[in-house]
């Protein structure tokens, strides 16, 4: 029988519906990254760097550019004969079919996979957090504690504590209390969503939970284990690390990459992050391009001037266009004399001459302000915007040919345009 220590899951299933167009084609974790990458390439990556050969990727919601970008898993080293990468979507069973309905009913439905490894551990990661650990040292804590169940954590701003699962330790890292997301949280110490369970706990639990609507490890695992008297144990990290779950902290924490001195660095080489590599050209910079605290994919050709941005690869940027504050994702296009100030533009995106976007005042979003907010301007995928249009802060257009006269060649701040206002 095949044996391994320690397995890890990966949830990649969640909606997305924060980072509102940006994840109407693509799952979160396939939304692209940094220039380069893809988000889910950071937990791959600290998997492989931390020695762990199996990982189950769990998906469900828009999986198809997920599914290509892992393929067989190879440039993670992830293609094994034994292990590897599998994704995990949710099948059609003999004896009933079932969507996941949460993160834990996700787990539950995939124990076969689990059990085929006999594992001693199992390590629950999200696909949407950019950070660097090294799980061995997290295992090496978890065993050192005897622990049924270890949970990596972090203080955050307090005013920030009601968003995540916060919990209160004694003096040797015990967890005395834990709460999803209280309403008047009663510490700061915040859960970072990842954990390593004792497979017999983890098993005993989803077991006895099976039969809960919509099983969440949070709301419902975390909870009985405590309520059992099971060992949990905070395991305290002090690196960078970052849910991008909303178009503000997904912009902030590309934006923080080209900080002077990035607390996020990619460029180290002991841990090294891994993503599939296309054949690309290098990138061209002309004579009258402009750059300053760029990061810029290969392939780019760089005509206009760009600050403080992060273009990925294969992006065109005319002539006299000024791009500042930006996020421009592969495969676009911007034409000439663009003006673009704080704008996240996706992929495969034709942006014509002349078009100003994100500048300006800012407006309240008013169809959802939960989504689009944070004064930043964003473009779905394959959106195609003529030449001359406005669109200011705050405003979404999701993947759609932007009829030239919408309304006057001007989208006021604060307008979610959807294929339902316009021609697709
Ligand atoms: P949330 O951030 O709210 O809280 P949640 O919605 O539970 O996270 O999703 C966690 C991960 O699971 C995400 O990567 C998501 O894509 C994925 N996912 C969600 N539903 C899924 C499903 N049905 N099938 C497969 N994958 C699914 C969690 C914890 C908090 C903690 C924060 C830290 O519950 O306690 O503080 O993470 O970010
Ligand atoms: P967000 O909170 O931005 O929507 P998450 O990835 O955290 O992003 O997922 C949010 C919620 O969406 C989760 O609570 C999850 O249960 C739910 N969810 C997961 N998969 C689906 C799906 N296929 N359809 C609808 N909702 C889903």
């Amino acid at each position: 029988m095949i044996k391994k220590e320690m397995i890890a899951m990966l949830l990649a299933g969640g909606q997305g519906s924060r980072l509102g167009v940006l994840t109407e084609k693509v799952a979160k974790p396939a939304v692209a990254f940094g220039g380069k990458y893809r988000i889910i390439d950071f937990p791959l990556s600290n998997c492989i760097n931390s020695g762990i050969d199996t990982v189950g990727v769990l998906t469900q919601y828009q999986p198809l550019r997920l599914n290509t970008h892992i393929g067989i898993g190879i440039p993670w080293d992830l293609d094994r004969n034994e292990g590897g990468v599998t994704v995990l979507p949710p099948y059609e069973k003999s004896t009933s079919s079932e969507w996941y309905t949460g993160t834990a009913n996700a787990i539950f439905q995939n124990m076969d996979y689990m059990e085929q490894y006999n594992p001693d551990y199992v390590l629950i990661l999200s696909g949407d957090h950019i950070y660097k650990m090294d799980y061995e040292v997290m295992l090496d804590f978890h065993k050192a504690n005897k622990a049924d169940v270890t949970i990596a954590c972090m203080p955050v701003p307090i005013e920030e504590a009601s968003r995540f699962g916060i919990m209160v330790t004694d003096d040797i890292g015990r967890i005395t209390e834990f709460e999803e997301k209280p309403e008047h949280p009663s510490s700061n110490l915040a859960s970072m969503g990842i954990y390593i369970f004792s497979w017999p706990a983890l098993k005993e639990a989803l077991m006895s939970l099976k039969d809960q609507n919509s099983c969440d490890f949070g709301k419902h695992v975390l909870p009985y284990c405590k309520e059992k008297g099971e060992r949990l144990f905070a395991y305290e990290y002090n690196g960078y690390w970052k849910d991008v779950g909303t178009l503000g902290s997904y912009w902030e924490a590309n934006m923080e990459l080209i900080d002077i001195i990035p607390e996020f660095n990619l460029y180290e080489e002991f841990w090294k992050i891994y993503t599939k590599g296309d054949i690309i050209p290098p990138q061209y910079i002309s004579a009258d391009a402009v750059t300053d605290r760029c990061l810029i994919g290969e392939g780019a050709e760089i005509y206009g001037e760009i600050h403080n941005s992060v273009i990925g690869p294969n992006v065109v940027i005319g002539k006299g266009s000024v791009i500042r504050d930006s996020i421009i994702m592969r495969n676009s296009t911007i034409g000439e004399g663009v003006q673009m100030d704080k704008a996240i533009i996706a992929e495969d995106v034709t942006i014509g001459n002349n078009v100003v976007l994100g500048c300006g005042e800012e407006a309240p979003n008013v169809l959802k302000p939960a989504v689009y907010a944070f004064g930043i301007a964003t473009v779905g995928e394959r959106s195609v915007i003529p030449d001359n249009v406005r669109i200011g802060k705050n405003t979404a257009i999701s993947g759609i040919t932007v009829p030239e006269d919408y309304p006057d060649g001007e989208l006021a701040g604060g307008q979610v345009i959807t294929a339902k206002d316009g021609d697709e």
